[in-house]
Formats: structure tokens, C-alpha cells, sequence
């Protein structure tokens, strides 16, 4: 079994409107690359190397000119659209087929993570055999999103849309890892009120069921996400004010790719060199020869935490 990645990058973004009326917020900037490459290295650190991405009818060629197939990666990209947005929980329709008979982990196109812990929460999610693990943060208004109510022991209780009084501040991120039983379980659903495909009803059958794992992610990672232009602009800042900092990119998904052992280092020259004259591309050559003379690079911390095997010609 070889579990599979969604990106859901769909949706009507109107609470960014006149910037998203003639394109999608996943194609937007977050300081220095599109929305999208952060959920996408997120799957990637979960060593999902097979994507499929939905959106929008209008969207989804430009979400294919800029991802192409995935080769590149030594991934495998599929494209897939939703004509409306008729819920979160429609991917398991749309996405059927591409899942087959495999695990997925859903992650939504305008959510962001980082954080030193998450590549090690992500293979713990991934490594469940059976059930759903979502994960939970502390938020200011939770009201807005899936609330989790929790009970004294910290176990799961509740989940509920968008409560008008939330009880718990506990809000439900846009990352859910499922097994299969996630398709027949959205086919069994209707449209809730607003007429959407609630995920956070399927959630609630895998809490009844009692296989919800909730983790809840504490400090130590930030989660963010960019529905407003305020949320957009923060979420750039805090990418920039750590690239900076730290003189590593977030969410760059072609050293995600190398460190990863997907491409090699003549792959990583060959992406870079269109985008040499930019930072970004300067980055990527610049990882080759940093990556040499470094003793304490990531890259050997995340080559041997996975221990992945060559890539593979396809
Ligand atoms: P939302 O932020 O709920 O919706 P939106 O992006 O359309 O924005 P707005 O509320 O401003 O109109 O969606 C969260 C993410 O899920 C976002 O990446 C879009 C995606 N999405 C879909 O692709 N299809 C859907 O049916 C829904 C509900 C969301």
C-alpha cells in the first residue's frame, strides 16, 4: 500500500477578493513562491510521491503549467477538477480513482506548516494502519473552523463546524491523514446546510468508530493559514523574517525533493538553472556546494532519517 496526497486548491478565495476574481489564492505569493509549493512539501516530507491536485475548471491549467507531471521531482502529479465548491469532503469523490485501494492524507492549498518537530509527527500519522489522525491547534477565535472538544484525559469528544460558541479553542487544521474506508464514508454523506460536504462529518464517524487519533500541535510548530490578505501578509513576514534568518528556504520543494534522495545533484543544477537569475534559483545552486562543505547540513539529518532508497528512472 502506497499512500497518496491530495491538495484541495479549489475554492472561491472571496475573502481576498478583487485580488484572487481572476486567479486562485494557491497561485499567489507567500514571500518568495507560490501558496501551493507549501501543503505540497508537506506531503512531500510525509514521503508522498504521489500527488493529485484539485481546482477549479478556470485554475487547474495554471496549477499544470506550473507543476507539469511531478517527473521533475521524481513525483507523479495528477490533476483533477471540482466545478464548485461543494465541500472539502468532495476530494474523496473526485479523488476515487487516484486513491484505488490506498491510505490518503488530505492537505488543503492555503495552509502552511513549519516547524522542527512536524517530519516526525507526519511519519507517525502515516504509519497508522487503520483510522483517520488529524491534528489540533490552539487558536484565538476558534469559531471559524472544526472546533475539538477534548475530555479531561486529553481524549477527543467532539467535533463541531464552526461553533457560535466554541468550547474549546482547539481548531482543526487543514492536513488529514485517512485510510480507505474515507471514500465510502464521503459517498455516505449529504450536503450539510451551506450545501457543502462537510469534512468535519467524516471526521465525527471516525471519532463514533473510535479511530480519531486528534495530535495536537503545540508551539513548536506554527501553523498558518492565508485566507485574508492580513493572514497572507503575516504568513510572508514569518516565511521571510526565518529564510533570512536562517539562510534555509521553507517549503522549497526541490530541496525537499534532493534532501529527500528523489533527484540527484545534477537533477537539483537542472531545475535550478531556468531560475538562476532569481534568489530562488541561486539558492538551489548554492545548496550543492553548501552541502559539501557542511558537516551539520540537513541534508544528512534528513538522508538518514528516512533512508530512502535512490530515485528511481522512470
Ligand atoms: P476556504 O478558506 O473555506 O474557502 P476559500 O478558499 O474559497 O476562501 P473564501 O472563504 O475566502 O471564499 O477553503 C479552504 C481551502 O480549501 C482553500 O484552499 C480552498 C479549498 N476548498 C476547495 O478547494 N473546495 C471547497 O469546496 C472548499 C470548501 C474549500
Amino acid at each position: 500500500m502506497t499512500r497518496k496526497g491530495i491538495i484541495l486548491a479549489g475554492g472561491l478565495g472571496s475573502r481576498l477578493h478583487p485580488t484572487t476574481l481572476a486567479t486562485s489564492k494557491q497561485l499567489l505569493p507567500i514571500y518568495d513562491k507560490p501558496l501551493i509549493y507549501y501543503p505540497l512539501s508537506v506531503l512531500m516530507l510525509t514521503q508522498i510521491r504521489e500527488v493529485l491536485i484539485i481546482s477549479t475548471p478556470d485554475d487547474l491549467p495554471r496549477f499544470q503549467a506550473l507543476l507539469g507531471d511531478g517527473r521533475q521531482l521524481n513525483m507523479s502529479f495528477t490533476y483533477a477538477t471540482q466545478k464548485e465548491p461543494r465541500g472539502i469532503a468532495e476530494s474523496f469523490l473526485i479523488g476515487a480513482d487516484f486513491i484505488g485501494r490506498d491510505p490518503v492524507t488530505l492537505i488543503l492549498g492555503d495552509n502552511l506548516f513549519y516547524g522542527d518537530s512536524l517530519a516526525q509527527r507526519l511519519a507517525t500519522a502515516a504509519s497508522k494502519p487503520q483510522g483517520a489522525a488529524i491534528f489540533a491547534y490552539w487558536v484565538p477565535e476558534p469559531g471559524s473552523f472544526g472546533v475539538v472538544e477534548f475530555d479531561r484525559n486529553g481524549r477527543p469528544q467532539a467535533i463541531v463546524e464552526k461553533p457560535e460558541h466554541p468550547n474549546s479553542n482547539y481548531a482543526v487544521t487543514g492536513l488529514y491523514f485517512y485510510d480507505n474506508d474515507v471514500i465510502d464514508i464521503a459517498r455516505s454523506l449529504r450536503p450539510s446546510a451551506r450545501g457543502e460536504l462537510e469534512i468535519t462529518s467524516i471526521n465525527q464517524i471516525y471519532l463514533e468508530r473510535g479511530l480519531l487519533t486528534v495530535e495536537v500541535l503545540r508551539r513548536g510548530v506554527a501553523w498558518l493559514d492565508t485566507g485574508t490578505a492580513d493572514a497572507m501578509l503575516d504568513a510572508a513576514n514569518f516565511v521571510a523574517a526565518i529564510e533570512r534568518r536562517q539562510g534555509l528556504k521553507i517549503a522549497c520543494i526541490e530541496e525537499v525533493a534532493w534532501r529527500l534522495n528523489w533527484i540527484d545533484d545534477e537533477g537539483l543544477q537542472r531545475l535550478a538553472e531556468p531560475l538562476k537569475n532569481t534568489s530562488y534559483g541561486r539558492y538551489l545552486i548554492d545548496l550543492l556546494r553548501r552541502s559539501s562543505d557542511d558537516p551539520f547540513s540537513p541534508t544528512v539529518a534528513l538522508r538518514g532519517r528516512y533512508r530512502t532508497p535512490s530515485p528511481t528512472a522512470e
